[in-house]
């Protein structure tokens, strides 16, 4: 837009205001209802990333969201773009992750009249979002851009939702910029530690928990640090299993879907859990039956960024309300125990890890996904990216991959499918120099898999593999258990999935057997471009210990007896 005097439009403002917030990446999809911005863009130092549909614009914001700690930022037109992005909101407010939607709305005096794509977003986001504003002012654009940042992140991190009206776009103002946003940090009470560290010194069998947002690099280290000087056991909830190196001596594993039993024993039978971010929300919790609700059996001692959280489910008998991070580096300063009655817990904890976790299942049909996970925990970089959506296959990762650093494992806690492609190539659009691999289930895959065309268009080699079974496979599993035999909405037919990728000008590869994988999954990387493997999986193959068929005659004789 060509100045005018020294006044910037609104929308300049805006976008000055996400450049003081050190915001690197906006993900979109363009609309008529904000070219000032898309203009603002123009001339201003920020990478923009124009994607296919809103979903994945607005999951890749989420996912720098989550990866980065602060909000991931994405520009939606209104109406139908709104409605699209929605489910980069929910995966946002569930995950707590930090995200900042901004959409376009139509002009002030235009509103009410269900004009053109009008969507009251505040009725809208309400539920999901932890603040939703119109501006209607263009002089307090950078007041309000500003606390979008502080809201986002504030606590417990998730969605913010911002209407930009067309007319206040362009109107000049002469607000200077607001200072940047410094993320607001939560330490613990030096009381609070004391009687953490006297709970446990009256401990037996202490488990640590992790789980949550606001961690940081350093705060895995230092919880590490805590969890080998009180030689506590530590497991990770659903998909946070990147908070603690796996090989750490005192990691103890997945506490997801189908976790290692003896984990499961492990988290029954302590007498204190320490839940450091997490919510232990139903898949972490096991349906909710690990800990009593309301009164947990064991001593429990809560740690979270979000007052709320505390008390909300779970009545703690000690709750401390700190993010993460502070906490951690607090608890790595503890003076150890002269005395801990479970020595060798941890190690005994992560030798049960390991052993869960090294050995793939035999399972029905050429290619064998335990081994695929064995070999890219063997070969790819420690600092590579793995990212999912939802689906069976992902019990394969869960199992078998082993994470070692903070914020490699980018998936979905809200259980969304369709995320690991966006999320890939949000990964990679901000790492172009590490690997990223993205792993998808058939299903999964097309529901944001024209993203591809993303990748291709930013030259981002990301390395998708595609588990085809030829099912939505979750729910044909459940279906055999609760219906057995009588299958119904849960196969789907599939195109070639190498052919899709090579006509989006990428790589593309099926792959049979196991042993075919590595030379494919080589070959995906010399070819320098956004890549897919296609991996036949046998529809029998539904998890690393069960099959369809198993499922099915276990429920029809449950029904006969
Ligand atoms: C957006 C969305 N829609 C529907 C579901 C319900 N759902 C969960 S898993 C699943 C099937 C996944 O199928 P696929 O990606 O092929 O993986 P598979 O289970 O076969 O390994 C479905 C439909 C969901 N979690 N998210
Ligand atoms: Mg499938």
């Amino acid at each position: 837009m060509r100045p005018q005097g020294n006044l910037r439009t609104a929308a300049e403002a805006l976008v000055d205001q996400l450049v003081v917030n050190d915001v690197q990446h906006v993900f979109c999809v363009p609309g008529e209802s904000y070219l000032a911005v898309l203009d603002a863009f123009h001339d201003r130092d920020i990478a923009v990333t124009v994607c296919r549909q809103e979903g994945g614009a607005a999951m890749m914001a989420e996912a720098v969201g989550k990866a980065t700690g602060r909000p991931g930022v994405c520009f939606v037109t209104r109406g139908p773009g709104a409605t699209n992005a929605s489910p980069g909101v929910h995966i946002a407010q569930q995950d707590s992750s930090p995200m900042i939607l901004f959409i376009g709305q139509v002009g002030r005096d235009q509103k009410e009249r269900e004009a053109f794509q009008e969507v009251d977003y505040r009725a809208m986001f309400g539920g999901m979002a932890k603040w939703v504003v119109e501006i209607t002012d263009p002089a307090r654009m950078p007041e309000l851009v500003s606390r979008a940042f502080y809201e986002a992140t504030a606590g417990r991190p998730g969605p913010v939702v911002v209407a930009l009206p067309q007319d206040v776009l362009v109107e000049r103002i002469e607000a200077p910029p607001a200072p940047p946003f410094v993320p607001v940090d939560i330490a613990a009470g030096a009381a609070d530690l004391a009687r953490l560290r006297d709970m446990l010194a009256g401990a037996q069998r202490p488990v640590l928990l992790l789980g949550g947002s606001r961690w940081t690099a350093e705060g895995c280290r230092a919880i590490a640090a805590f969890a080998t000087r009180f030689d506590l056991p530590v497991a990770t909830t659903f998909r946070r299993a990147h908070l603690v190196d796996a090989l750490h001596p005192c990691y103890a594993g997945d506490l997801g879907i189908g976790p290692n039993p003896k984990l499961l024993d492990r988290v029954k039978t302590a007498d204190l859990v320490l839940l450091v971010g997490g919510r232990l929300g139903e898949l972490p919790s096991q349906g909710y039956e690990l800990i009593d609700i309301p009164g947990p059996q064991m001593t429990f001692v809560h740690v979270h960024p979000g007052v709320h959280e505390l008390g909300k489910v779970y009545r703690p008998h000690l709750a401390i309300n700190a993010t993460p991070a502070a906490f951690a580096a607090a608890a790595a300063s503890l003076a150890p125990l002269e005395r801990v009655p479970w020595a060798g817990a941890a190690a005994a904890a992560h030798a049960d890890y390991l052993a869960w976790s090294e050995t793939p299942t035999a399972v029905p049909g050429g290619v064998n996904l335990g081994h695929v996970m064995l070999w890219l925990r063997d070969n790819l970089p420690p600092d590579a990216f793995v990212t999912n959506g939802a689906g069976n296959y992902a019990g394969w990762i869960h199992r078998f991959y082993r994470f070692r650093r903070f914020a490699t494992q980018v998936a979905p806690i809200s259980g969304s499918m369709g995320y690991a492609v966006p999320a890939a190539v949000a990964m990679k659009r901000l790492h172009p120099d590490r690997t990223v691999v993205s792993v998808n289930g058939d299903g999964d895959f097309l529901m944001n898999g024209q993203e591809l065309a993303t990748a291709v268009q930013y030259g981002l080699p990301i390395i998708v593999l595609v588990c085809d079974n030829g099912l939505y496979g979750t729910i044909r599993m459940h279906q055999e258990r609760e219906y057995p035999g009588r299958v119904s909405a849960t196969t789907l037919t599939n195109p070639d999935f190498a052919a899709y990728a090579r006509a989006f000008g990428g790589f593309g590869a099926t792959v049979a057997t196991t042993a075919a994988f590595a030379p494919a999954f080589r070959a995906a990387q010399e070819s320098g471009l956004p890549a897919i493997l296609h991996l036949k999986i046998d529809p029998e193959a539904i998890t690393p210990t069960a099959t369809l068929q198993g499922i099915r005659a276990k429920a029809l004789a449950a029904q006969g007896a």
